[in-house]
């Protein structure tokens, strides 16, 4: 099958320069396995892509946080996908559930967002995941479904996607999902990919986890047959986002 381990830092909206140049330091030095085994990706937030993208090192790959719907023009406030084309980063997060929740992004609005980034060359790692109170009436396939069906209804080539499936009750809290928990939501997610887009797709395409993890939970998640990497928050903000990349060995 083939599906790399995927290592992505979502620095969301957090840090100073003085900050984010400590970090990129941390990140330099640190010993990864090569990427021939792990692809890793941070994501600082816009305005200072152009500094990560300078300093880091070139085996670490960095990602925008969100971009806009369409071609770029009178949205003020927005990023388009052309300018981080423009500036050379490769990939964007999108439908992150912090914008779902608190920006109103609908699946559709995603959707509509990960099939513009991708005409335009970017690779996108687009967010799914339930609520507590999905999970706890028993919804969380639906709504995951939902979510992917919404961007598989426009996409046709999943080359350059990574599914993070990333519960919201998981997020921030410290209350990470059981490996066990995870599993079972990437398997499930795993097979409608294969009822619903084709076998192939369901067999390449990375879905990878993230809801607080750690340093201390990254190996038992990583040694789930479905999870293929993590989408990392408040860890990859620390030194120890290093022994999550080690998780891939
Ligand atoms: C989930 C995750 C990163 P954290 O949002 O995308 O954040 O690891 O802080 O839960």
């Amino acid at each position: 099958m083939g599906r790399k381990f995927f290592v992505g830092g979502n620095w969301k909206c957090n840090g100073t320069s003085d900050e984010i140049k400590k970090i990129i330091s941390t990140l330099n030095a640190g010993q990864v396995p090569s990427q021939d085994v792990v692809e890793v990706v941070v994501s600082p937030p816009f305005v200072f892509l152009p500094l990560v993208k300078n300093e880091l090192r070139p085996d670490f790959h960095v990602a925008a946080q969100n971009c806009w719907v369409k071609k770029g023009g009178a949205f003020t406030g927005e990023v388009s996908a052309e300018m981080l084309v423009n500036l050379s980063i490769p990939w964007v997060i999108l439908g992150h559930s912090e914008r779902r929740a608190l920006l109103g992004e609908s699946n559709e609005f995603v959707g509509d967002k990960v099939a513009y980034a991708l005409s335009q060359g970017l690779k996108v790692i687009a967010c799914v995941g339930e609520t507590l109170e999905q999970r706890e009436s028993g919804s969380t396939m639906d709504v995951v479904a939902a979510q992917t069906k919404a961007i598989a209804d426009l996409v046709k080539d999943w080359t350059n996607v990574v599914i993070a499936y990333e519960p919201v009750w998981a997020i921030g809290t410290g209350k990470v999902a059981t490996p066990a928990q995870a599993q079972e939501v990437h398997a499930e997610l795993r097979k409608w990919l294969q009822a619903n887009v084709s076998a192939e797709v369901a067999a390449s395409t990375r879905i990878i986890y993230g809801g607080s993890v750690s340093g201390a939970n990254c190996k038992e998640l990583a040694g789930q047959p479905d999870v293929d990497g993590f989408l990392v928050g408040g860890a990859s903000l620390k030194p120890e986002f290093i022994d999550i990349i080690k998780a891939a060995e």
